[in-house]
């Protein structure tokens, strides 16, 4: 490869100019005027920065089309990248240059920096989850190629209007994304409708005919690995209208019509689904995931033959895909049908390699989230699909039958179709039977899998199921969004961290090193002042840095409780008004995160959090203790600034619920500690870092399924002074005075003995672990160690180090 003996900067690989030089040439050519805009400078600095890349992206793709490597295709409808220059600049070494050649022009690369908007093609952990993914993948030279939707409109703009959220479409494209390029050479077309027809040349064949088909395009964007010649692709996909779409109309003389109804077509790639738990069954969202598996796994075939032509006996050994949920599990029976219908194998040979291929990660416990689809609605938009699930479904029951002689019940509860009034596609059993490795995202998370929702299918094949724990990538979670912390760790331990982030180990011996920890303290307050300012610019409120930085964010959710750290909150803010302040701290609280539009309670609750907010920010007598914001529009590029200036970071899931979770990882590698339930990987993460480290509090899941059965909120109210205080406050409408009624289905909630998140049962041990937290926190050299023992133990939750896991475990690549 013409790589190999260039230069190990890839930044600066001669002949290619500098990136100065680019840049100023990009500014001079490309946007040909003299006043110099701050969105115009940042589009011109990323466009140099991309053909800074061209050349090692060119050779990585011409070093992974010749197969040399096993070939990953990450499979994911959410790509939830957020900005991406100081990313780039971060992995190609080009941040100081170019802060410097910027600074020579009176420009501040971090202004710069906020010019970019966030690319939100995701909803939230899942979709983040495959960002952190594909940096590691290039990272760890793998070849791996995300492929995904190019969403027209990601993720809604949240504004909070009078307390309530409103959605704002997020027109991302609207200034143009200079990071992509548009590769027609890679266009293919998906079919949707018609019918199915049988035919016979030298075999039974079976065509599907009559089909309404849609362009997809390739938009390629690249992925730098840290400071290595790697940069993976990855593949977005945009939806057009095919050029012979509907020519009948034309020769009818409705040219006119028949041109403007190719709308139709884009639609598909017009919006992401703001839903992030549960199923919506919408029939777009089903051509969406078609759509996707469908192009991506006909771009994968065409590959492969223009390597090894038409024999595929060797395809498995060089190809794997990941599933990231079931959202693209329609991918098994769509290679089903191109290796058989249009490749010409036999069934038998064609399932062989299909489920030597793929492979599924599921990312939730909740049965009301597992899809399934109509297949009434399957069988109209995707009719040769529905005949392939058929006959994998009516093969796979064959073997269950061997296996549960005459059990009838068993057939029917396996089944991939379920029976009922209206027959539904159960995508997870799909997914799980068209796969050789099934995995959860964290350890507590892989057990229920095993001994709950997938029970039967675990005894079945118990060698499919393995656990792959979450990570998240140093490099943007650490390296990139805390410099001062980042630069501080490298002194004491060298820079090898960043791409083997157990080191951080090292840190252990400093934590009762004075002047260390005197350093550690004064970047976290500069980092609380960053946060602060942020706060103040987007809510008006001031966070005084002197308090302690109490932050929960994430999608809201019944599950995650939300409520629960409200009800702290008045609780707090009653004590205060008793003038009981015992212990207590000053403390300003954060919340933020999205609630899906058509979740109403979830809606509630921003507004609650809003109401209280303003009661205790409008009170005087709160202000030395107390403050409390909800902060509008939290996405990837806000968590960058958020997670290295919290202090306490709140992982308060209802035990069983929460999957994994991956902010909780962000929080810790920058020094946060955690008040938190057992469970997702904040199981894990209390293990590597010691209980004495931790503020453990609530119900485990067991104990969440043993109270369950025999619930009684209200006496559980009426037993706490605290709780009951609480409640006396919100029942008599001291939050919403112009509002009666507002939150009497959260009140309604937290009574209901069928309430499935528990809230009232974990209140007061939540209220003593806050204790606790307030009494550390008044021990800075205490609390401090704890901070640094906390990102000491952090190494685990590296991305770097779930890719390995799968590499080694799933992939073998
Ligand atoms: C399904 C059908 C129709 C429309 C939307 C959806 C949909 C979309 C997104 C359902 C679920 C999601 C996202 C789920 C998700 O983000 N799960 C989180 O995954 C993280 C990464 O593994 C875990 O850390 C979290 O615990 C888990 O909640």
């Amino acid at each position: 490869m013409s790589s190999e003996s260039a230069p190990i900067r890839q930044g600066n690989c001669e002949p290619c100019e500098s990136l100065a030089a680019n840049f100023e040439r990009h500014i001079r050519n490309w946007l040909s005027r003299d006043e110099k805009v701050p969105g115009d400078l940042y589009y011109a600095l990323a466009l140099s920065v991309k053909e800074q890349l061209f050349e090692h992206w060119r050779s990585t793709r011409r070093q992974d089309l010749s197969y040399q490597k096993k070939q990953v295709a990450y499979l994911s409808l959410e790509f939830l990248m957020g900005r991406a220059l100081g990313n780039m600049l971060l992995c190609l070494d080009l941040t100081d240059e170019c802060r410097q050649s910027l600074n020579q022009l009176a420009i501040d690369l971090e202004e710069i920096q906020e010019q970019e908007h966030d690319a939100g093609l995701g909803n939230g952990g899942l979709g983040r989850l495959a960002a952190c993914f594909m940096d590691s993948c290039a990272t760890m030279d793998i070849a791996a190629t995300g492929y995904g939707i190019r969403y027209e409109y990601g993720m809604f703009m949240q504004r909070i209007a009078d307390g309530y959220q409103q959605e704002m479409p997020d027109k991302w494209l609207r200034m143009g994304n200079p990071w992509e390029v548009r590769v027609n050479s890679h266009n293919v077309n998906v079919p949707f409708y018609g019918r199915t027809e049988t035919y016979l040349d030298k075999k039974r064949h079976i065509a599907w005919v009559d089909t309404q088909d849609v362009l997809a395009v390739a938009y390629d964007m690249p992925i730098p690995g840290y400071r290595n010649q790697r940069v993976n692709t990855l593949r977005l996909w945009k939806a057009e209208a095919t050029d012979d779409f509907d020519l009948s109309e034309f020769n009818q003389g409705d040219y006119a019509e028949a041109v403007a109804r190719k709308n139709l077509a884009e639609q598909i790639t017009m919006v992401l689904y703001p839903n992030d738990a549960s199923e919506n069954g919408k029939e777009l969202r089903l051509r969406q995931q078609y759509f996707l598996s469908s192009a991506s796994l006909q771009d994968l075939l065409k590959n492969w033959v223009n390597a090894f032509g038409e024999d595929f006996s060797r395809f498995a050994e060089y190809n794997v895909m990941q599933l990231n949920d079931t959202h693209p599990s329609i991918a098994v029976p769509e290679l089903m049908r191109l290796l058989v219908d249009v490749h010409g194998l036999e069934w038998d040979e064609a399932w062989d390699i299909t489920t030597s291929c793929m492979a599924y990660t599921n990312h939730t416990l909740l049965p009301e989230a597992l899809e399934r689809w109509p297949v009434r609605m399957l069988g109209n938009i995707l009719p040769r699909i529905l005949e392939i699930i058929y006959e994998i479904n009516a093969r796979y029951l064959d073997k269950v039958a061997q296996l549960w002689p005459g059990d009838h019940h068993k057939l029917r509860t396996l089944s991939i179709i379920e029976e009922g009034h209206e027959q539904y596609v159960r995508m997870a059993y799909l997914a799980i039977v068209g796969s050789f490795s099934v995995n959860g995202v964290a350890g507590l998370h892989t057990e229920l899998l095993k001994q709950g929702l997938f029970k039967d299918f675990y005894q079945l094949w118990p060698e499919k199921f393995n656990n792959r724990t979450n990570g998240v990538t140093p490099r943007r979670w650490l390296a990139m969004c805390n410099p001062g912390l980042s630069e501080l760790i490298t002194q004491k331990i060298g820079d090898q961290w960043v791409t083997d982030l157990p080191q951080l180990s090292q840190l252990r011996q400093f934590a009762d090193d004075v002047a260390f920890v005197k350093q550690w303290a004064a970047i976290k307050r500069q980092n609380k002042a960053r946060l602060a300012r942020l706060i103040k610019r987007e809510t008006g409120v001031e966070f005084d840095n002197s308090m302690l930085f109490d932050v929960q964010v994430k999608r809201i959710h019944e599950y995650k409780r939300q409520l629960l750290n409200i009800l702290h909150v008045i609780h707090l803010y009653d004590r205060i008004c008793r003038g009981d302040t015992d212990g207590m701290v000053p403390r300003c609280v954060l919340i933020g995160g999205k609630a899906a539009p058509g979740y109403a309670m979830a809606k509630q609750i921003i507004k609650l959090a809003n109401n209280v907010a303003h009661m205790v920010n409008s009170d005087k007598n709160m202000a030395p203790w107390l403050r409390m914001v909800f902060l509008p529009n939290y996405n990837v590029s806000a968590m960058e600034k958020i997670a290295p200036g919290t202090d306490l970071s709140e992982q308060i899931s209802t035990a069983g619920k929460e999957a994994s979770g991956t902010g909780n990882m962000k929080f810790m590698m920058n020094g946060a500690l955690t008040i938190g339930t057992l469970d997702g990987a904040n199981i894990e993460m209390l293990e590597e870092v010691g209980e004495e480290n931790f503020f453990l509090f609530g119900l485990t899941a067991a104990e969440v399924a043993e109270q369950r059965k025999d619930y009684r909120p209200n006496e559980i109210i009426n037993n706490s002074a605290a709780l009951s205080g609480v409640m006396q406050l919100l029942e008599s409408g001291h939050f919403n005075l112009l509002e009666p009624g507002i939150f009497d289905h959260i009140i309604g909630a937290i009574r209901d003995p069928y309430d499935q998140w528990m809230t009232a049962a974990d209140f007061d041990a939540y209220c003593s672990a806050q204790q606790a937290v307030a009494a550390a926190y008044q021990q800075p050299a205490h609390w401090y160690r704890m901070s640094i023992l906390n990102t000491a133990a952090s190494g685990r939750f590296s991305s770097d180090v779930t890719i390995a896991g799968y590499r080694d475990e799933i992939w073998r690549a």
